[in-house]
């Protein structure tokens, strides 16, 4: 052979190689490389397809079989990579040992859900919100599968069947999708009263979340916690965003559903894009085990929260999301949380609900990853090494090696093992337990409403309009006028007036008197109203232009509210490029068409008359800005800008009555500048604006159309 051809074929032997190691080649799964993957393999150019074809039968078979059942509730999430790091050691409260140091980093991976809608529904339903952390400590994982309410519907696992078919789609026509507005669902719950504390959250705006981002996270169930000494304390657990929490308003969420409806997927997926980490504190309720008994409500009943004002909440650690996934279905939709994945230290309580659950989450993994092997995934792996006597199964990984899968044994040294003596090992609370066996509801979980009242009371009248407006829109949906007769009923044991409120919107009579007294009790930190309202971090701010726009007081602004951590997009009519008054260029981010004001925090018109004149014969400008008024987001204007905003609809600003001399004006949230020298002022009134998150005093009071 022709030593150059040698060469030449080393070459290309080699080429291969490197192709095959990186996945430049194509290949079947048995690593064989294909040459085409377009065309079948036939009898001749157009004859029939032939058996032989194994590239064609494996990617069609493969394909065939790439969805999973997905989760019968909580179908619907995304999920992102992080760690945790306690503050300052737990020790005395729990042996756990990801608790101890504050320099260790534990990784976690979180996964945030909807919990009625499919998983191709919409992200900004009215719905509890699932918020799922696995924590891969050096003991194993520990798994906090918990909620963004702190309370639940129902106070035995045994119910939750029933809960989950009358709140899902009604199974004679699988109607409606992702909501609760429906016979079936109301129905049930006016024939369950112990769901009265938790409907009122879920009727709140903590169901219309403004971000994963922005909203608590409950472990609902009171837990246990063990230390070194095997002393307990009662633990409820609470996740807490610095960010503050933050909701939506209806129309808004209504509209994002046919717009956006991976609102808040996108916006978890970007700000962990942008740098933004997500980041949630962990707060603790410590209740030592000997005062479990004096609280006016049983802390195993799960329809009941502790007030912080009884017992404070300790900020122990704090977690970051850092790292989005990189595949969806081996990550997200493969990850398997399960409550009774706990470490030593942490232990559970008697509370039905959980121990109901307790049997529920693997039996559920089992049908929806098809077997018992679904801890050996790599997302569900835990970081601590692993070794039994469990052996086969569907799509079992591990090559067990030896002889021998049995205890006790003699053939591996008894290994491996089962020690009493090991420190590290679990070992379950002992604690005390005797009783008949009965079916039979505790009496201390027979208090239904008191807790119902008190979260009504603690919220500010705009929460309280919006949990009215919920009830109109949700009962408003029911048909059978006994089922709306009996939610009234219920209502009226939390608040007569509130009866009232919703009786009258719907058309059934109010009661006459309050079905109980109110007892008139405050908890101010269930109120979103009292939440951080100081950053601007990740908000999204529009920047509504045309050509001929004021470039000094578009980059000015765009620059201040980056600088203070928001996103500045310049939405117009046309993608492409926008000319200022004075010859810049700036690029379009977003053209009307393709985006509305209802994905954006605050609005911003810069002047420049060209633009403006523009911008008032745009129908979608001034939607834009009536929408975003009546949303009740911050507004700001400069210069001509704020001609646009006395072309909209916006009522009740007497700011936009007179001119401002050059001064920066600030209303109900509407920031105005009418010389446009003095930027850098606006700028900081408007961020301040921003920061409020919405200016709820326009609500109602000035209705706009949009
Ligand atoms: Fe549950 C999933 C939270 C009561 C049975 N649940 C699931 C998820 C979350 C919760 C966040 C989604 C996990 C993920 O992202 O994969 N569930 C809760 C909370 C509850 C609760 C906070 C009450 C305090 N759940 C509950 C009960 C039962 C279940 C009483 C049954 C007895 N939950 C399930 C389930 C799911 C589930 C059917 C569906 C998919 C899965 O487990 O993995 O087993």
């Amino acid at each position: 052979m022709n030593p150059d051809n040698n060469s030449e074929q080393k070459k290309l032997e080699s080429l291969e190689m490197f192709r095959r190691e990186t996945g430049e080649n194509l290949t079947t799964n048995q690593g064989v490389i294909i040459d085409d993957t377009n065309n079948s393999l036939t009898a001749g150019e157009r004859g029939p397809t032939l058996m032989e074809d194994f590239h064609f039968r494996e990617k069609m078979t493969h394909f065939d079989h790439e969805r999973i059942p997905e989760r019968v509730v909580h179908a619907r999430g995304s999920a992102a990579h992080g760690y945790f790091q306690v503050y300052e050691s737990m020790a005395e409260y729990t042996k756990a040992k990801f608790l101890q140091d504050p320099s260790v980093k534990t990784p976690v991976f979180v996964r945030f859900s909807t919990v009625v809608g499919f998983r191709g529904s919409a992200d900004t339903v009215r719905d509890v919100r699932g918020f799922a952390t696995k924590f891969y400590t050096e003991e194993g994982n520990y798994d906090l599968v918990g909620n963004n309410m702190p309370v639940f519907f129902i106070q035995d696992g045994i119910k939750f069947p029933d809960l989950v078919h009358a709140v899902k789609p009604e199974p004679h026509n699988e109607m409606p999708q992702a909501s609760a507005a429906h016979d079936n669902f109301w129905d049930f719950i006016s024939l369950m009263p112990e769901s009265m504390h938790m409907i009122m959250w879920v009727l709140s705006d903590r169901a219309l979340p403004r971000s994963y981002r922005m909203m608590q996270g409950f472990g609902v169930h009171t837990f246990r916690w063990i230390n070194e000494q095997g002393k307990a304390h009662l633990v409820k657990l609470h996740w807490r965003p610095p960010l503050g929490m933050h909701s939506l308003v209806w129309d808004e969420t209504q509209k994002l559903a046919g717009k956006d409806p991976d609102f808040n997927r996108r916006d978890l997926w970007n700000a962990i894009e942008m740098g933004h980490y997500p980041e949630f504190e962990l707060g603790v309720q410590l209740v030592a085990e000997e005062d479990a008994d004096n609280f006016d409500f049983d802390l195993l009943d799960p329809t009941k929260l502790i007030p912080e004002e009884l017992v404070p909440v300790k900020i122990i650690g704090k977690m970051t999301l850092n790292r989005n996934p990189d595949n969806f279905f081996a990550e997200t939709e493969q990850v398997a949380f399960h409550p009774g994945h706990v470490v030593p230290g942490i232990d559970f309580s008697n509370d039905p609900l959980l121990q109901g659950r307790l049997f529920s989450y693997t039996d559920t993994q089992l049908i929806r990853l098809g077997g018992p092997n679904f801890a050996e995934l790599p997302i569900n792996r835990p970081v601590a090494p692993t070794h039994n006597n469990q052996r086969d199964g569907y799509s079992r990984q591990t090559i067990d090696k030896g002889q021998v899968n049995y205890f006790p044994n003699s053939r591996a040294g008894g290994c491996p093992m089962a020690n009493p003596e090991n420190m590290r090992a679990y070992t379950h609370y002992a604690e005390k337990v005797e009783g008949l066996k009965i079916r039979k509801r505790s009496d201390s979980f027979k208090d239904h409403f008191s807790q119902a009242t008190l979260f009504w009371n603690s919220l500010s009248e705009v929460e309280q309009d919006h949990i009215v407006s919920a009830s109109h829109f949700e009962l408003g949906k029911v048909e059978d006028k006994q089922i709306q007769q009996r939610m009234v009923d219920l209502f009226n044991h939390v608040d007569h007036e509130l009866a009232k409120r919703v009786a009258k919107g719907i058309g059934i009579s109010p009661p006459t008197e309050p079905a109980l007294e109110n007892h008139g009790h405050r908890s101010p930190s269930l109120s979103m109203e009292n939440t951080v309202k100081d950053s601007v971090k990740s908000r999204q701010v529009a920047i509504l232009a045309a050509d001929g726009f004021d470039g000094t007081q578009l980059m000015q602004m765009k620059q201040a509210l980056e600088d203070a951590g928001a996103s500045a997009k310049i939405v117009s009519k046309f993608g492409g490029m926008i000319t200022s008054a004075s010859g810049e260029q700036m690029k379009v981010d977003k053209m009307f068409i393709a985006t509305g004001s209802i994905m954006y925090d605050a609005i911003y018109v810069p002047g420049g008359q060209q633009s403006i004149e523009t911008l008032k014969q745009e129908g979608d400008a001034i939607h834009f800005i009536n929408e975003a008024f009546r949303h009740c987001k911050a507004i700001a204007a400069t210069g001509e800008g704020v001609e646009l905003l006395k072309a909209s609809s916006i009522q009740g600003v007497s700011l936009l009555e007179s001119d401002s001399n050059g001064q920066v004006q600030s209303e109900k949230g509407v920031v105005t500048l009418t010389g446009g020298s003095e930027i850098h002022s606006a700028a900081d009134a408007f961020i301040q604006a921003i920061a409020q998150h919405r200016h709820w005093v326009r609500e109602q009071k000035e209705r706009v159309p949009a």
